[in-house]
């Protein structure tokens, strides 16, 4: 293939993680985040994803003088290091305010902190000069249908993008769905959703979706369909590459640990996209097994970055002809038995 894509990679802070699960503790010791910036290159990443308070901790007692200092700060850090911050997130769904979710709220003074702390996120990521902003609507959505009224809240979330979209004329705003957890059912559950926001919103074209493969699985969608979708319509912004096996937790798992046919087919759709070309990352959200021992523990980045990059290998030595000639005989009999040869490294 001529000029093929040099993929870059991203992942966030997080995903060096200290091992704790809903029924034990943490297992690692937690490792600083400024000596986790210090990792990414050698593992080979260069894009950092980030929520508002990775980049200013203890953000809601600040002043916005002192979050802008230390926005530079870190922006300091990260430039020394080479790096680029893909996007930054609000974190809603940690304070007291956000128990029932910020934006869809019942009570008017949680939505009033959901939406300061929202300006202060898009005001952190202008500091370190990244213009996306990534909405993971965690708590919006209900234990109980009953709770909220479900209108309602998809006319919040409209007004919430388009007021972000007004308080900085040059943001985008990338919408990361989830069918579940941690509420019962999500407002915003799968990328169709999303895009919809995106087309109702005042200047679609700075709203897109990010994709992560086991909130797809997880609403018992194809991730690469569900990628074929916003890249029909220009909107993905990004991905989260991972993996999910069946229908419990998220589980975040390795890129292919589960299904490396699914795996493959998110590879060949970005890769038969052009995804990349301007610049977009191959982001992964992946979570290190609670069992390994060391720390930090990476080896999950480096294997799904690895497995990433096999497959786009397996995706450029696929035979078109020959898959062009199955897909005009209709034989997906044959088609099938092919790929998992090829996938296997048998002829
Ligand atoms: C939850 C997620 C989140 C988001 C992150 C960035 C903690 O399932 O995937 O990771 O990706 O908050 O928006
Ligand atoms: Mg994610």
């Amino acid at each position: 293939m001529s000029n093929p894509i040099n993929y870059r990679f991203s992942f966030g802070p997080w995903n060096i993680s200290e091992g704790a699960d809903p029924f034990g503790p943490e297992v690692r010791a937690a490792f600083p985040h400024e000596k986790k910036f210090a990792l990414y290159r050698e593992l080979g990443f260069e894009g950092v994803q980030l929520h508002d308070d990775d980049v200013v901790p203890g953000l809601d007692g600040l002043t916005p003088a002192q979050m802008l200092a230390k926005a530079g700060e870190v922006k300091r850090v990260l430039d020394g290091e080479g790096l680029t911050p893909e996007f930054v997130a609000p974190r809603l769904w940690f304070a007291e305010q956000t128990v029932d979710g910020g934006y869809t709220s019942n009570s008017a003074a949680d939505r009033a902190y959901a939406w300061e702390r929202t300006q202060k996120c898009i005001d952190i990521a202008r500091a370190l000069g990244c213009r996306a902003i990534v909405l993971w609507l965690s708590r919006e959505g209900t234990y109980i249908r009953e709770a909220k009224d479900a209108r309602l809240a998809y006319e919040r979330l409209q007004k919430v993008v388009d007021a972000m979209l007004d308080h900085d004329s040059e943001i985008e705003v990338w919408i990361e769905p989830k069918p579940n957890e941690p509420t019962d059912q999500a407002y915003v559950p799968t990328i169709g959703h999303a895009i919809a926001l995106a087309y109702a919103s005042k200047d679609h074209r700075r709203v897109k979706g990010l994709i992560e493969s086991a909130h797809a699985l997880l609403a018992g969608l194809d991730p690469s369909d569900e990628m074929a979708f916003a890249l029909a319509h220009d909107k993905l912004g990004s991905v989260h590459l991972n993996d999910q096996n069946g229908l419990k937790y998220d589980q975040d798992k390795n890129f292919g640990g589960a299904n490396l046919r699914v795996a493959f087919n998110q590879v060949r759709v970005l890769e038969e996209a052009g995804y990349g070309r301007r610049g977009e990352f191959v982001g992964l959200d992946v979570k290190a097994m609670r069992t390994q021992r060391g720390c930090p523990v990476t080896e999950h980045l480096k294997a799904s970055r690895e497995l990433f990059l096999l497959m786009v290998e397996k995706v450029r030595t696929l035979d078109r002809a020959l898959m062009e000639e199955m897909r005009g005989a209709r034989d997906y009999e044959a088609m099938e038995f092919y790929l998992l040869r090829h996938l296997m490294g048998v002829k």
